[in-house]
């Protein structure tokens, strides 16, 4: 293949430059989208399905071991339902989509297109639950939901259908709920660092940024150093006793008193695709963190002429050896090796083993790693002990270099001058502030920032005699302020 032929196929713009353009060039050319008629509605292609189902897989394993049991319910939300609680639609109403006929007929009752469940899992459970031996009830569906909205649509991170997992648990007491609330949590926090090696700072919403329905809501909240934004893709509600009034869930408890619950209701979506796709990647294409690579690394033989034979049967005793790491042979014979490399960079596989004719006469191979660019040789029968370390190590460094990139973006201001710089530099500023609503409002439309968590971490840190960087006024708490996505 010419030269130029291969340069139109790689990827042009930089993440430096036009991160927007590097963002939309990643996802074309690693095969994980395609667009269709209807904005904002995408294909996911098997590159990046196969990505979510990883993500479900770990993190269903979780949410089973929280004591929580997946079900299904209906993609249809009855009007008179989904208006059942004012503050929860209140704000959402223009993002709904609804059906109105079936055919030709005009339906006796709008019918939306659900864009969260609470309301008609509530709806269930007000008639599951009587007395205090049917709690805690511990319910989560995996599935699709539609926000229609209309600022401009991108792939994973704003998108009109999108997948997720809703989680809905009820309790008696408080006291469980507070508890089932962290415990999600930390499910979160464990499928973005563990799974994604992706570092999340983990703390509660403000008041202006919490779900309305929700007595407080919590995050793990990735931030994205490349261009200074914060990307939510998961919180975890404590919803109290809001729902329970609205869609009369009680129980009549052990004295025989009739009782509201407490419940909670969190959610991740393939917004962490996105976010995945912003933190790892880089000018040579998309970066898969190990754990998530359905196909940990690819094998590219050498064909020399003459000895395509016995490099293509040492490349395929190799892939035996590393069954677990579901390897595959790239042995087309239509291109390059070095347009193999490219191409297989720019879909993000871990790890690539090259081995030609050289190689086999000294009984080694050559290994890339996909994060660092890095090439080694390594004797044969260590190859698969060598895979293992390194797949482990790419985790390792993925994670460490986002939090360094992190850390480094991110700030501690006392003033709204030099609040207002940061931001406009790409930065995450750690503030004390007089939290309101009003005042996050205002700072929102001066700066387009707003709060993305009050971190626990600084729960406790000192605000004695500190003034809020906006107002002025004591501060209340620390937080973390950046545009979003
Ligand atoms: C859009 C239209 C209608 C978000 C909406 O975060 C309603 C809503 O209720 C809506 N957009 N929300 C909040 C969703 C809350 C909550 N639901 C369960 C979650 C996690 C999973």
């Amino acid at each position: 293949m010419k030269k130029e032929k291969q340069q139109e196929l790689a990827i042009n713009a930089k993440k430096e430059e036009n991160i927007s353009e590097w963002y939309t060039q990643v996802i074309q050319k690693a095969d994980l989208i395609e667009y269709t008629d209807v904005a904002g509605c995408m294909i996911f292609k098997p590159n990046s399905y196969q990505i979510w189902e990883k993500i479900q897989y770990f993190l269903d394993d979780k949410i089973k071991k929280m004591g929580v049991k997946n079900a299904y319910f209906p993609l249809f939300i009855p009007k008179k339902l989904l208006c059942k609680e004012e503050d929860h639609v209140e704000g959402f109403a223009p993002e709904v989509a609804w059906v109105d006929y079936g055919g030709d007929t005009k339906l006796g009752e709008r019918l939306a297109i659900r864009p969260t469940s609470e309301t008609i899992m509530y709806d269930a459970y007000s008639k599951w639950i009587q007395s205090y031996r049917d709690l805690p009830l511990k319910m989560n569906q995996w599935c699709n939901v539609v926000r229609w909205e209309f600022k401009h649509a991108t792939p994973f991170l704003r998108n009109r259908e999108f997948l997720w997992q809703e989680g809905h648990t009820v309790f008696a007491t408080k006291k469980e709920a507070d508890k089932d609330v962290l415990a999600a949590l930390e499910a979160y926090r464990a499928t973005y660092e563990e799974l994604l090696a992706i570092p999340v700072t983990l703390g509660r919403k403000s008041v202006g940024e919490k779900f309305a329905g929700a007595d407080y809501s919590l995050t793990a909240e990735p931030f994205s150093p490349a261009d200074g934004k914060s990307i939510q893709a998961c919180t975890s509600h404590h919803l109290g006793q809001n729902f329970a009034k609205a869609f009369n869930i009680t129980f009549l408890d052990k004295n025989q008193k009739k009782q509201y619950v407490y419940q909670n209701s969190w959610g991740l979506s393939t917004r962490s695709i996105g976010a995945m796709i912003m933190i790892h990647s880089d000018n040579k294409g998309l970066v898969l963190p190990p754990r998530v690579a359905e196909n940990k690394l690819v094998i590219v033989p050498l064909l020399f002429k003459g000895k395509e034979e016995i490099v293509l049967k040492k490349a395929k005793e190799i892939k035996k050896k590393l069954k677990k790491f579901s390897p595959f042979i790239d042995d087309r014979n239509n291109v390059s090796a070095g347009f193999k490399f490219n191409d297989w960079e720019m879909k993000g596989i871990p790890l690539r083993i090259e081995i030609g004719p050289r190689d086999i006469e000294n009984g080694v191979v050559q290994i890339a790693r996909r994060d660092i660019y890095e090439k080694i040789e390594v004797k044969i029968e260590n190859i698969p002990n060598t895979v293992s370390s390194l797949l482990e190590e790419m985790h390792k460094n993925l994670f460490e270099r986002s939090l360094k990139m992190m850390e480094e973006k991110t700030v501690q201001t006392f003033d709204f001058k030099s609040f207002e710089n940061a931001i406009l530099e790409g930065k995450r500023c750690l503030v004390p502030w007089a939290e309101s609503i009003e005042s996050e409002d205002e700072i929102k439309d001066k700066t387009g920032a707003k709060s993305s968590c009050i971190p626990f971490k600084f729960e406790k840190k000192s605000l004695k005699g500190i003034k809020c960087f906006y107002s002025g006024k004591p501060a209340t708490c620390w937080a973390y302020f950046a545009k979003s996505h």
